[in-house]
C-alpha cells in the first residue's frame, strides 16, 4: 500500500515537472529527405564534407508544421543557420542590404529579425545578430560556429564564403499544432546569396501548473500522516 503510494507521488511529481517530452522533431537531412512538415523540401549536398542540409533558398518562407503540438506546452528549437555567399548584414540606404533573416511562429512570438554578414571580419560590413536588425552591429561572421566549413565559393577567385550560426529557443506554443517559419528578405540573387537550415531539433514539455503542483504537495502530506502512524 505504502508502495503503491510512492509509486503515484512519483508520477504526480514527473507531471508536475520539466521532463515530460510530449513531442520530439529532429532532421539532419543526411537522409537525403525532408518530409511533408516542411513546405520546401530541397535537400543538397555542400560542396565540401557532404553535409547535407535544407535549401538553398533566397527570400523565401520556409515553414515547419508539427500538428502534435499542443496548445501551453513549452517548445524548445535548436537548428543551424547557413549563410551562403555575400550576405550584406545592415547595409543599406540603396546598397546591397539590409540582409534579414527571421525566425517567427504563425500566431505566436517572432523569435529572431537579425542581419547576418558573410564576409571579412574586418570589413566595413556589420551585422546585427544576435541582436535585432539595424540596432547593433557586430562584424561579420560574429557568432558564427563554423566558417567555410561547407564549400561554397565566390567571384572569379573561388574564395570560400559560407557561415553556419547554432541558434536556440524556447517559447510557449500559442495554438494546438505549430508552425515555425524561416524566411529571409533583401537577398540579391540565389546565386548570390542563399541560405539553408540543418540539424533542426523541436521538444516540447508540459509547463508546470499550480493544480500539479498542489496535487503533489497533498500526496507528500499524505505520505507523512501515514508515515506517522
Ligand atoms: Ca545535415
Ligand atoms: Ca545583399
Amino acid at each position: 500500500m505504502e508502495r503503491t503510494l510512492v509509486r503515484a507521488l512519483i508520477a504526480s511529481a514527473v507531471c508536475a515537472g520539466h521532463a515530460f517530452a510530449d513531442v520530439n522533431y529532429s532532421n539532419n537531412f543526411q537522409s537525403g529527405i525532408a518530409g511533408p512538415e516542411w513546405s520546401h523540401r530541397h535537400v543538397e549536398t555542400a560542396p565540401l564534407g557532404g553535409q547535407l542540409f535544407l535549401g538553398q533558398f533566397a527570400n523565401d518562407s520556409v515553414s515547419l508544421s508539427l500538428a502534435d503540438v499542443r496548445r501551453g506546452e513549452q517548445v524548445n528549437l535548436t537548428f543551424d543557420f547557413l549563410a551562403i555567399r555575400t550576405w550584406d548584414g545592415n547595409d543599406g540606404g540603396g546598397g546591397p542590404g539590409p540582409d534579414i533573416f527571421t525566425v517567427s511562429i504563425d500566431s505566436g512570438p517572432i523569435l529572431l529579425a537579425s542581419t547576418f554578414s558573410v564576409g571579412d571580419p574586418l570589413s566595413r560590413h556589420r551585422m546585427s545578430y544576435p541582436d535585432v536588425a539595424g540596432v547593433d552591429a557586430h562584424p561579420s561572421r560574429w557568432g558564427a560556429l563554423y566558417n567555410d566549413t561547407l564549400g561554397y565559393t565566390y567571384g572569379p577567385t573561388n574564395f570560400p564564403l559560407d557561415a553556419t550560426w547554432r541558434m536556440n529557443f524556447s517559447f510557449i506554443a500559442p495554438a494546438d499544432g505549430l508552425t515555425i517559419r524561416f524566411a529571409a528578405l533583401g537577398l540579391q540573387d540565389i546565386n548570390d546569396e542563399s541560405w539553408g537550415l540543418d540539424n533542426v531539433h523541436v521538444s516540447t514539455s508540459t509547463v508546470p501548473t499550480p493544480g500539479g503542483m498542489a496535487l503533489t504537495g497533498a500526496g507528500l502530506a499524505a505520505l507523512m500522516r501515514r508515515k506517522r502512524r
